[in-house]
């Protein structure tokens, strides 16, 4: 039993390893790379570099007096290929997320939270934070297009709390 749980861990590290290993053949154009889902480069686009940021943007969420929950600001625009520093704060007085993908797929996760609302994520593109806390995400937009950040705890994007990004050629 011990043995085989050492062996599990193990094979769960060499799998992470090799997955970011992968990321720099996605960089450089390797769609086909067949490491599996979880490294295919998202429409969105990919985790960036720290080194390679070239802008830094703070984004702030809260409620409102009106008893809407907002992002500010909510529209951002980029050129293809940029690597965005994302700032974000909490200033509200409830936990709230920011996670940044395409518009279906913003459905699709939004679906998943409101069918199973204790869900916790870990993926690069999304950062959830308690009152007061500050999170950062790096990431390199890939394609251009018009993409998504919103928060997906139940009831909050109805209430207001997504935003627009653009991202041009
Ligand atoms: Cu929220």
């Amino acid at each position: 039993m011990t043995n085989f749980n050492a062996q599990t861990k193990t094979a769960l590290i060499v799998s992470a390893a090799l997955l970011t290993l992968s990321t720099p053949a996605l960089a450089a154009g390797s769609h086909e790379g067949g490491h599996g889902a979880a490294a295919e480069m998202m429409a969105v686009g990919m985790p960036g570099e720290i080194k390679d940021v070239r802008k830094t943007v703070k984004i702030t969420m809260k409620e409102t007096p009106d008893n809407a929950m907002i992002f500010d600001p909510a529209e951002v625009s980029f050129k293809k290929g940029q690597t965005i520093r994302f700032i974000i704060k909490n200033a509200g007085e409830f936990e709230h997320e920011f996670v940044l993908d395409d518009h279906d797929s913003v459905m699709e996760h939004k679906d998943l939270m409101e069918r199973f609302p204790e869900m916790e994520h870990d993926d690069p593109n999304a950062v959830r934070l308690q009152p007061g806390e500050v999170g950062q995400i790096v990431w390199t937009f890939a394609n251009d297009g018009s993409f998504e950040f919103a928060c997906l705890i139940p009831g909050h994007y109805e209430l207001g709390m997504h935003g627009d990004v653009t991202i041009t050629q």
